[in-house]
C-alpha cells in the first residue's frame, strides 16, 4: 500500500487546496487504498522528508523501493499503473498527457503567482499593478482554456488525469471574482466535485482539518 504526505495542519484548513489532494483523488478514482504521513512545517524541512522530496514539500508517495515527488509526477505514475485515468489507445493517450502536462506548466504557474501576489507581496506599493498583471495573464490563459474545451465535459474526451490536475489547479482561483466569471470552469468543477472519488479525498483531506482543530 502507498504511503503519502500531506500537511498535518494545512493553511488552507482543509479545503482540498494543498497538493495531497490531487494524489489521493488519483489513488480514490483507481480504488487504491493508501496511508498518510502527516508532517509539520518544521519535519518537512529535515533531512528525512528532504530524502523524499528534495524541496522540503508535499506531497510525496512511496511504494516499495519507489520513492516519487512532484503530484504531477504521482499522478501520472498511478494513471500508469492502474486502469481509469489515461486512455489505453495511443493517440487519446499521448493527448491526455499533454493537457496533464498543460495544466501544470501552462494553466497553474499564472494562478501560484496570484497566490504570491497576494500573501507575500501584501502591503507593497507594488501589489495593486502586480495583481492587474497577473490576473491578465490568467484571464488569457482562461480564455484559450475556454475555446479549446469548447462544450466538453473533460479534457480529454472522457473523464482522466488531465481533469485531476486542471480542475485542481484552477480551484485554487476560487473566491478571486476571476472563476466565477467563467461559468464553463464553474461548472467543470463541479461535475468533477460531484464524483464519489472527489468526495472521498476532500472528506478524506478535510478529517485531518477537523481532527487537528479538535485536538
Ligand atoms: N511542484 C510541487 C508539486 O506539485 O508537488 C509543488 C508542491 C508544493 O507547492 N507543496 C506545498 C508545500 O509543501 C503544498 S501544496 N509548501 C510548503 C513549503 O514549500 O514549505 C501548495 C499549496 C499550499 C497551500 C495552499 N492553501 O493554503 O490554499 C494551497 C496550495
Amino acid at each position: 500500500m502507498p504511503t503519502i504526505t500531506a500537511f498535518k495542519t494545512s493553511p488552507d484548513k482543509g479545503a482540498g487546496l494543498a497538493r495531497d489532494m490531487r494524489v489521493r483523488w488519483a489513488l480514490e478514482e483507481t480504488g487504491q487504498p493508501y496511508d498518510v504521513r502527516l508532517v509539520t512545517f518544521e519535519e518537512m524541512k529535515q533531512p528525512a522528508h528532504l530524502k523524499r522530496q528534495p524541496f522540503g514539500q508535499i506531497p510525496t508517495y512511496e511504494e516499495g523501493d519507489v520513492t516519487l515527488f512532484e503530484s504531477g509526477a504521482i499522478v501520472f505514475h498511478i494513471a500508469e499503473h492502474h486502469p481509469g485515468l489515461l486512455p489505453t489507445a495511443a493517440a487519446p493517450r499521448a493527448r491526455a498527457i499533454s493537457w496533464m502536462f498543460a495544466a501544470l506548466n501552462t494553466v497553474e504557474p499564472p494562478i501560484v503567482e496570484r497566490d504570491h501576489v497576494k500573501h507575500f507581496e501584501a502591503g507593497k506599493s507594488w501589489q495593486a499593478e502586480r495583481f492587474a498583471l497577473v490576473d491578465e495573464r490568467i484571464r488569457t490563459r482562461l480564455d484559450q482554456l475556454a475555446e479549446a474545451f469548447g462544450t466538453a465535459d473533460w479534457l480529454a474526451g472522457t473523464f482522466s488525469a488531465a481533469d485531476i490536475l486542471m480542475v485542481h489547479a484552477i480551484r485554487r482561483l476560487e473566491g478571486s471574482g476571476i472563476l466565477e466569471s467563467y461559468p464553463v470552469f464553474t461548472d467543470y468543477i463541479a461535475r468533477a466535485a460531484d464524483r464519489p472519488a472527489y468526495r472521498r479525498a476532500f472528506e478524506a483531506q478535510h478529517k485531518v482539518f477537523l481532527n487537528a482543530s479538535s485536538a
